[in-house]
């Protein structure tokens, strides 16, 4: 049957706070900064209790818990001020450079609108290359009569409402029920497909993969959750998350391959998962590698590096375990058949991979 005609998309409207930028990181770095002025440490504890709610009530939050001598207010406005010297370490989220320079590069009209006031939006891509020069406008919430109240659901209302097609990337984990008026919500990104919207695809996947600049994780391997992933014939050589939460960031959860390392035994290939596992919905975010290679014997306490050389997919969830585990073994078909490509297969000899004891990097 032929296919109904797509309606081509001419411009693309882009958010910037938590789509194109890193912001939610920049709230936790001047918190660290602001609470060392109050003999306090910031331990990211409070995360979880902040998600979704407004600045003032994060500030309340926060005030309380960590007993702070300050009215709220004041506290939202000295660590709102301190934005300004932090924005230079804002950092690009995943896939963010990639789609401007795609959409650049094939002439597809860019629009920026945030809820922030235009003066921040300016200085805050001032320090992202190339980005002022690729959006055709930029509306702050200050040029408009009524900004957005809310920065997220709302946006995507606003979106339909205005007759768009929108695409929502949470900047989130597990915060996808918000956003239901959205056409599609992705989890980073590097899952957007334009092709679905009737923009030019991205010309960068290789077989079923999307190739990175290398990355490194490494530790001893950890004891995981003991779902019994080994009697399912998917063992993963668990590593602990901690001190990675900075590569972790620049990273979204998902399905990655490359290279791993144990100091005694060898180097083989590798595929994993990064992320809370959809189907058993962990608490925790996991680091899980199943080496692609049979062992007779476990290795926990090991040295584990990695070297991950690329994307496969975003997790999932499933409708029963069979289903899991089927995706999971073509996961293992498409990296080793990519590690054989130059592309990939030259990582084999990165010396990360035979050090034995110290940190990634
Ligand atoms: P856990 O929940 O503790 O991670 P798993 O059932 O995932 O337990 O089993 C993982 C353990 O199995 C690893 O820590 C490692 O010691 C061992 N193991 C054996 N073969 C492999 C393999 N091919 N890949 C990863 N781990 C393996
Ligand atoms: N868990 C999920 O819930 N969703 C996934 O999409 C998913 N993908 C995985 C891909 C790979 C390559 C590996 C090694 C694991 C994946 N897992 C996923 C994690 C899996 O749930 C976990 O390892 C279980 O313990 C397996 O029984
Ligand atoms: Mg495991």
């Amino acid at each position: 049957m032929a296919q109904p005609l797509k309606k081509l998309m001419s411009c693309v409207i882009l958010d910037l706070d938590g789509t194109l930028l890193n912001t939610d990181g920049m709230f936790s770095e001047v918190l660290k900064t602001f609470l060392v002025k109050y003999g306090k440490e910031w331990d990211g504890r409070e995360k979880h209790k902040i998600v979704g709610k407004t600045p003032l009530e994060e500030a309340a939050i926060i005030v309380e818990d960590y007993g702070l001598p300050c009215a709220k207010h004041e506290f939202v406005n000295e660590v709102y001020s301190m934005f300004s010297d932090h924005l230079c370490k804002v950092k690009a989220l995943p896939g963010a450079n990639r789609l401007i320079k795609h959409l650049s590069c094939h002439g597809v009209p860019m629009a920026l609108a945030s809820n922030s006031h235009r003066a921040t939006i300016e200085s805050k891509i001032s320090y992202q290359h190339g980005w002022k020069e690729s959006f055709s406008v930029i509306v702050g919430s200050d040029e408009v009569r009524t900004g957005k109240p809310s920065p997220d659901m709302i946006g995507v209302v606003a979106g339909k409402a205005a007759g768009m097609e929108v695409v929502a990337v949470p900047s989130l984990p597990k915060q996808t029920h918000r956003y239901i008026a959205a056409d599609e919500v992705i989890n980073s990104l590097l899952d957007l497909r334009p092709e679905k919207w009737g923009l030019p695809p991205f010309q960068d996947w290789i077989e079923g993969t999307l190739p990175s600049e290398p990355w490194y994780i490494g530790g001893p391997v950890v004891k995981g959750l003991g779902r019994g992933s080994k009697v399912l014939g998917i063992p993963t050589a668990n590593l602990s998350t901690e001190g990675y939460s900075d590569v972790l960031s620049e990273h979204p959860s998902g399905v990655y391959f490359g290279w791993a390392g144990l100091s005694t035994r060898g180097v083989y290939k590798m595929v994993m998962s990064i992320g809370w596992n959809p189907y058993f919905d962990n608490a925790e975010k996991t680091i899980e590698p199943w080496l692609l290679h049979e062992f007779d014997e476990d290795f926990y306490d090991e040295e584990l590096h990695l070297v991950i050389v690329g994307y496969i997919r975003p997790e999932a969830n499933f409708p029963s375990l069979e289903t899991l585990i089927a995706k999971i073994h073509e996961d293992r078909k498409v990296a080793e058949r990519a590690l054989d490509l130059p592309l990939y297969s030259k990582y084999r000899d990165d010396p990360y991979l035979k050090i034995t004891s110290s940190k990634g990097q």
